[in-house]
This record gives structure tokens, C-alpha cells and sequence, in this order.
């Protein structure tokens, strides 16, 4: 399975084309509408998701409710190309016109200046329409059909917040899946933990006043993955190396933790590891799961848990950042006419359905996948067999 988006932040419209999906997968369009929904969602959004409505089209590999194997693509349209149409539109522009909205002045903490030093770009706009986040959009829709196929091998995928601006989340213990989709899905900051709610929103109104900005932690939390999937052979195999990459691959993360994280280069490996157990219902087990579902680039069955940490979003209403202009080469404050004080509510539903793209790829590519049927079968013995192993 691989996917490739294509699309600029104010352009016409995101398209994604994903290819690997086994066909015979029933699957619906509201599906990943609801996905789609879900990423626009979460206190702290800036004033372009009320420009916008993310509905999906598809345009290939579906036909009447089930995948055809080919592959399948996927457009969402930007409502906001109708204030741009000139702008960002492919034909040639009368000088005067193209004046209007170049961009010199390089944003601290975006691609801006990099991009334009690695591409040419005098415009700087050339780069940071397609380094906006409005591309996580197409990442969304590609993992939405993932979290499709991996439900139906009873494999369930949630993303929810942890931290915002310092405030964190408490650990909740013994909450099913369906608690923990419906408790993040209502919750304004996506969070499982009720006490740090308000708190969080406060944070995030407080920000927005003084015109600055909020980053955070997310968590995504996997249940139903059978242990051994990924590889310890290769390192471009091993599955939670592939998580961690598409993790930081999503714009403003900066790091990745699996189950305790860091706080593993602080306590003694006899406090790390995770004992191994059996019984006849589960087959073998962790009697705890401080690793986070991964032992040598596989799962171990257990649940997998995984944070990201998102900075806060670099481009800052009140507060400009020092920059220079790269035609002058004179200092400038770079201006900002619109920002998301806090994007890391919908941050999480990004990183969970960047999570769920790459656990669907490592199945498809460990399990026959020509055929959604003969997949679930195999995905099935394979449960069975590893039980009595
Ligand atoms: C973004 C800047 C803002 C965000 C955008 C990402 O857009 P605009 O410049 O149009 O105000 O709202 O995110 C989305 C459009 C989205 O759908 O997530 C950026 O610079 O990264």
C-alpha cells in the first residue's frame, strides 16, 4: 500500500491516490467524511474551517460499496479557491496582479525559506501553499479508508489529546475502545480526561487574546493488532521505525514516544520490560505494556501507544517573529492575517489516521491482500495459530 497527495493550500482542490487496497473491502464514502469532519473539529481552530466543508469525492477504485483493487482516488475540494482563483490558478498573470500576493518575507519556523533556497522560488507563496497543514486533509482521506479495512479485521485505531500548552491529561485506566472513541470524539480538545477540559480551553483562549500560540502531545492508541506483524529483519521493515517517520512526517511534529517513552533512559531495565505470560483465551501476553505494543520492529499484541508532540503553530497574529526580507535583505516582522492558535485537537486525528495507514500497509504486505475475503481469513488462522504457538 502506498498513497501520494497532490494539492496547494488555497488551490483548487486536495487529491489522494491510494493504490495496495485489497479489493472486495466494503467501504462507504461517509466513512471517510466522518474522518474528514472529525480533523476540522477541536477548539482552537482559526477562522479557514468555517470557509471550509471537507466532503470527499471519489473519483476511482469504488464501485457500488466495495474496492475494485485499483486504485482508489479521492478529491476534496478548497471552498476558499473561489477567493484565489486568479492567484493560484495555472494561467500566466498580468504583472500587476501577481504583485498582490508574493511573499518575500520568509516565516520563522515554516518551510518558507528552506523551500525557496532548495526550489528557486523568489515567490515564497510557491512553498507554503503546498507546506500548509490544509494538506493533511489527503492524509486524513487516505487513512480513513485504512481505519476501514483495518476495523473489519478487528483492529481499532483512536487518536486523542494528551497535553496542550503544558496542561496535562491523566492516564485512564480500564476504558474500552468505544469509551475512548466517544469520550475524545465529544470532548472540544479531544481529550479522555474531563478535569483538564476547561483548563485547556482557557489555555487556548488565553493564547488566542494575546495573539501567540499552542502546541501539545497526542496520543494514538491501537487495539487488535496480532503480535508479530512488522519486522525485526530489516530496518525498513520494522514497524514502529515506519510509525515514528510518518509521525514527524505530520507538519509541526517534532517527536515520537512509544508507550513510557523517554522516561525509559531513567529507570533500570528490570522496571522497562514487559513479562511475558499465557493463557488459553489470549494465547501469550504482556502482564504489563510498558513498551507500547512493540518489541523488535513488531508488535508484541498488546495495545500499541504512541505520542507525538506538535510545536505550536510558528505563524503568530499579535507576536511576529523577527525575520528579513529576501529581496531587501532588511529586517522584517513578519506580518500574519490568519493563524489556528491551537490545531492540536485536530493534530490528533491527523496523527491517528497516519498511525492506521501504516498498520494496514504492514498487514497488506505480510497477509495475501489481492482479496479483502481471503485476507480476513488469513488474518484469522494466523490469530488462531499464534495462540497455541
Ligand atoms: C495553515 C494555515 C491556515 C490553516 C490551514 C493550515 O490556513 P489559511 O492560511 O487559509 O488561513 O487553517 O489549515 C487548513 C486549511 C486545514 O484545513 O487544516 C498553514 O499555514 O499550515
Amino acid at each position: 500500500m502506498r498513497y501520494l497527495t497532490a494539492g496547494e493550500s488555497h488551490g483548487k482542490q486536495l487529491t489522494t491516490i491510494i493504490e495496495g487496497i485489497p479489493a472486495q473491502l466494503p467501504i462507504l464514502k461517509e466513512d471517510i467524511n466522518q474522518s474528514l469532519l472529525r480533523r476540522q473539529g477541536g477548539h482552537g481552530r482559526g477562522k479557514r474551517q468555517q470557509i471550509e466543508k471537507d466532503l470527499v469525492e471519489v473519483t476511482s477504485g469504488i464501485r457500488h460499496g466495495y474496492t475494485l483493487g485499483s486504485p482508489i482516488s479521492l478529491v476534496i475540494s478548497n471552498d476558499d479557491f473561489k477567493h484565489w482563483t486568479d492567484i493560484m490558478g495555472e494561467d500566466p498573470l498580468e504583472e500587476d496582479a501577481k504583485i498582490r500576493r508574493i511573499v518575500s518575507n520568509p516565516r520563522p519556523g515554516h518551510a518558507d525559506l528552506n523551500g525557496a533556497l532548495k526550489y528557486g522560488h523568489r515567490d515564497m507563496r510557491n512553498v507554503l501553499e503546498r507546506s500548509s497543514a490544509r494538506e493533511t486533509a489527503a492524509r486524513v482521506a487516505a487513512g480513513a479508508v485504512a481505519k476501514t479495512l483495518l476495523k473489519q479485521l478487528g483492529i481499532e485505531v483512536c487518536g486523542y489529546v494528551k497535553e496542550i500548552g503544558g496542561i496535562r491529561a491523566k492516564e485512564i485506566e480500564g476504558i474500552s475502545m468505544e469509551e475512548r472513541l466517544k469520550t475524545s470524539e465529544k470532548s472540544p480538545v479531544m481529550v479522555l480526561d474531563k478535569d483538564v477540559e476547561q483548563p485547556m480551553i482557557d489555555a487556548i483562549d488565553k493564547a488566542k487574546a494575546e495573539g501567540d500560540t499552542l502546541g501539545g502531545v497526542c496520543e494514538v492508541y491501537v487495539e487488535g493488532m496480532p503480535a508479530g506483524v512488522g519486522s525485526y529483519v530489516h530496518y525498513d521493515r520494522k514497524l514502529d521505525a515506519r510509525i515514528a517517520s510518518s509521525v514527524v512526517s505530520i507538519n509541526a511534529f517534532k517527536g515520537v514516544e512509544f508507550g513510557i517513552g523517554f522516561e525509559a533512559a531513567r529507570i533500570n531495565g528490570s522496571e522497562v520490560h514487559d513479562e511475558i505470560s499465557w493463557n488459553e483465551e489470549r494465547g501469550y501476553y504482556r502482564t504489563s505494556n510498558r513498551l507500547g505494543g512493540f518489541e523488535g520492529g513488531m508488535t508484541t499484541g498488546m495495545p500499541i501507544v504512541v505520542k507525538g508532540v506538535m510545536k505550536p503553530i510558528p505563524t503568530l497574529m499579535k507576536k511576529p517573529l523577527q525575520s528579513v526580507d529576501i529581496e531587501t535583505k532588511e529586517p522584517f516582522t513578519a506580518t500574519v492575517e490568519r493563524s489556528d492558535p491551537c490545531a492540536v485537537p485536530a493534530a490528533s486525528v491527523v496523527m491517528e489516521h497516519v498511525v492506521a495507514f501504516e498498520l494496514a500497509k504492514a498487514i497488506t504486505e505480510q497477509f495475501p491482500s489481492d482479496q479483502f475475503p481471503k485476507l480476513k481469513q488469513a488474518i484469522d488462522d494466523y490469530r488462531e495459530e499464534i495462540r497455541w504457538f
